[in-house]
């Protein structure tokens, strides 16, 4: 779908505050952060959510950036000497080595703040912009994506039960990941049925851990100029992973079979899931 990658690119354009409005450093700096790079998966996710329920355009777009917003923001904070500590993200130098350490945790903030603003903003009904801005706090809240970076932090050099490994994921990437397909979900004129909520669950749980999985098979098997960041921190950072816990073949296969779970849930829903069918399949099979 690289028609709504493009999409996605001249929506972040136009949501993120020009470079040239005051204070300019932090909104360079914001800018640097989000465009141009990234593989857009949680835009695409949305759009494929959306598509299947018929969603304005529009309204995905602002979805879509608003949680591609998040997610820079997420990257930008983890990078930090603080937390990972990592030079290198989307092949060019992390916002802190780029723009100082201070300014890092100021574009993580603006971007935080900016991705509920554009919700705000959308030509959607009151009640959808509700449903979206809880899917998008929850997301990233103690309770997803921040939780899951606390658990992170303080695993390091611990031995991680699987279902503990499984947990502290479901919420640090899972949770933003499963937003961006409930939050396409949510941009549909009418309220989710139960079986689509069940669907799309399903499948938010088979592709958010296949996402982990392959990203941590990618940590060990891919080299810095393919993956755009530093490959092998998790081991030189002592921190637990499914290749850690598996071996590398048994976390290839989990991959697969997660790759059939999405598949299987998606079943109920045909052919209008079609997009939906080959992004997990392109989580499953990506190669940075
Ligand atoms: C610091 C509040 C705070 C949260 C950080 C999500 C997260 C929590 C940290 C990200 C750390 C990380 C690199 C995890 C591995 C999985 C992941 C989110 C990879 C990056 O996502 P991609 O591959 O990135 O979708 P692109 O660049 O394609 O957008």
């Amino acid at each position: 779908m690289p028609r709504i990658v493009q999409r996605t690119e001249q929506a972040l354009e136009r949501y993120l505050p020009a470079a040239d409005i005051e204070p300019a450093t932090l909104h360079e700096a914001m800018r640097y952060a989000t465009l141009g790079g990234g593989k857009r998966l949680r835009a695409l996710l949305c759009h494929a959510a959306g598509e299947l329920v018929g969603a304005e355009l529009d309204t995905l777009d602002g979805a879509a950036s608003a949680i591609e917003m998040i997610h820079a923001y997420s990257l930008v904070h983890d990078d930090l000497p603080a937390m990972d500590n990592d030079l290198l993200r989307r092949g060019l130098p992390t916002v802190h080595v780029r723009y100082g350490e201070a300014m890092a945790i100021l574009v993580g903030d603006g971007l935080q703040a900016q991705a509920f603003a554009v919700i705000g903003e959308l030509p959607a009904t009151a009640a959808q912009k509700v449903a979206l801005l809880k899917e998008l706090a929850s997301a990233s809240s103690s309770q997803g994506m921040v939780g899951g970076q606390a658990i992170d932090l303080a695993s390091v050099g611990l031995v991680l039960a699987r279902e503990q490994l499984e947990r502290m994921h479901r919420l640090k990437t899972g949770a933003v990941l499963r937003a961006s397909i409930f939050m396409g979900a949510h941009a549909g004129p009418s309220t989710m049925s139960p079986e689509l909520h069940a669907a799309l669950d399903q499948y938010q749980r088979a592709v958010g851990l296949a996402f982990q999985v392959v990203d941590d098979i990618l940590d060990v098997t891919t080299d810095a100029a393919t993956l755009g960041k530093t490959p092998g921190k998790d081991a030189q950072d002592n921190k637990p992973t499914y290749v850690s816990l598996l071996g590398l073949d048994a976390s290839r296969a989990l991959a697969e079979e997660l790759g059939e779970r999405a598949r299987i849930a998606l079943l109920p829903l045909g052919e209008r899931a079609a997009h939906l069918l080959g992004l997990a399949d392109a989580v499953v099979h990506r190669i940075r």
